[in-house]
């Protein structure tokens, strides 16, 4: 099930938000409650967004759709993908560097934001452990399946941590992750690519006003590399990112009722080197319709597109300027030999300071 809505906290009998039964349990299955309406989006106002989305030029769907529990089993399969070269490689440089941020950030906590299966942050949590200051934990993710199987995991194999998970949306619930000591925010997988431009600029912005001044963020970017590369890591040869693209329309006719006819649309993915971002489309084969609600209905020619998602790529110097005025400034820039992706480790700057 995708939540986008009401943010619900769950975790461990030491998370301290929520704790049922005997205190000092520890709690496999996860306590869950309903944290209210943090920032809630009402129903209604989605769908407006959702409609207006479409009514662009190109049509646009929110990616954050992607990701019902199917959506987010293929996107586990696209990180399988021999094309897919993100995740193994952001995977062998957080192994490497782990230890090294852990010590100069002095991170206690961690807040893992669009967790997904939450495989990877086990290599900064181990870091931590090493160091003897493993205090806590909070996941966040939109998609309510991935974020508990992985509060469980993580509860079961981390038991000095309070382990807490938040479902919601980074870009309106980040208030629910509560505040903490010295933490270590993370943001993997090169997500932030996935933001426009002005909402990235509104998000860094949003989580520096939850940072403290000792809290840090390490952010994962996939870099700009010669376009057949990244092509092919969206158009691999099993199919299986054109399945994750069309999801998306089974996605929206499951929450809005807009019955796209899912077979009518066909995967495109191309980088367009301006913009220095890969862009998803969805593409008519034939004329086809959907329902916008209230006796409306949209019409594809065969031929026309819906965008479905950007996924941008950044340099050491793009991603830089982004910063600017967010008060989030870096501190630290990792990569692998290859240039291909890279770990970028920000902190807050003092107020007048230079970001
Ligand atoms: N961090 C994982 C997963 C990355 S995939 C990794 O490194 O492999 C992107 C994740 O972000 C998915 O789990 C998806 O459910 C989540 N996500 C996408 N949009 C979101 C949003 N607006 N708010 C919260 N989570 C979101
Ligand atoms: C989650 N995100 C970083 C992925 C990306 O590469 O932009 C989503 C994805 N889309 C197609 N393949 C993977």
């Amino acid at each position: 099930m995708t939540r986008g809505a009401d943010p619900v906290v769950m975790g461990n009998a030491s998370g301290g938000a929520v704790v049922q039964g005997a205190a000092k349990a520890r709690v496999i299955e996860p306590a869950v409650v309903v944290l209210g309406r943090v920032a809630a989006r009402d129903p209604e106002e989605e769908r407006a967004d959702m409609v207006r989305g479409l009514l662009r030029r190109p049509p646009r769907i929110d990616s954050r759709y992607f990701y019902d529990d199917r959506g987010s089993e293929l996107f586990e399969a696209i990180t399988r993908l021999p094309e897919y070269y993100q995740t193994r490689t952001e995977e062998a440089i957080l192994a490497r560097i782990a230890d090294e941020v852990v010590e100069s950030t002095g991170a206690r906590e961690l807040v893992e934001l669009g967790s997904g299966a939450g495989r990877k942050v086990r290599l900064l949590l181990d870091a931590m452990r090493r160091r003897g200051a493993l205090d806590a934990c909070v996941m966040l993710d939109i998609n309510e399946t991935f974020l508990r199987a992985s509060v469980e995991a993580l509860t079961e194999q981390y038991p000095e941590a309070a382990v807490r998970g938040v479902v919601g949306d980074f870009h309106h619930d980040l208030e629910a992750v509560g505040t903490g000591g010295r933490r270590l925010f993370i943001f993997l997988a090169g997500t932030i690519g996935n933001l426009y431009p002005r909402q990235l600029a509104r998000f860094l912005r949003q989580v520096r006003a939850v940072l403290g001044p000792g809290d840090a963020f390490l952010v994962g970017l996939d870099l700009v590399k010669d376009a057949a590369r990244l092509e092919a890591a969206y158009n691999d040869r099993a199919g299986v990112t054109a399945e994750f693209n069309r999801n998306i329309l089974r996605v929206l006719n499951r929450r809005f009722a807009t019955a796209f006819e899912v077979e009518a649309f066909g995967h495109v993915a191309f980088y367009d080197p301006v913009r220095a971002w890969i862009e998803m489309r969805l593409r008519a084969s034939r004329p086809t319709a959907a329902s916008l609600g209230e006796g409306r209905e949209i019409l594809f020619a065969a031929g026309d597109e819906i965008r479905t998602e950007i996924s941008r790529k950044f340099s050491r110097d793009s991603f830089t300027a982004e910063l600017g005025g967010t008060g989030l400034g870096l501190a630290a820039w990792y990569s692998d030999p290859e240039r291909l992706f890279a770990s970028a480790l920000l902190r807050p700057v003092p107020e007048g300071g230079p970001a």
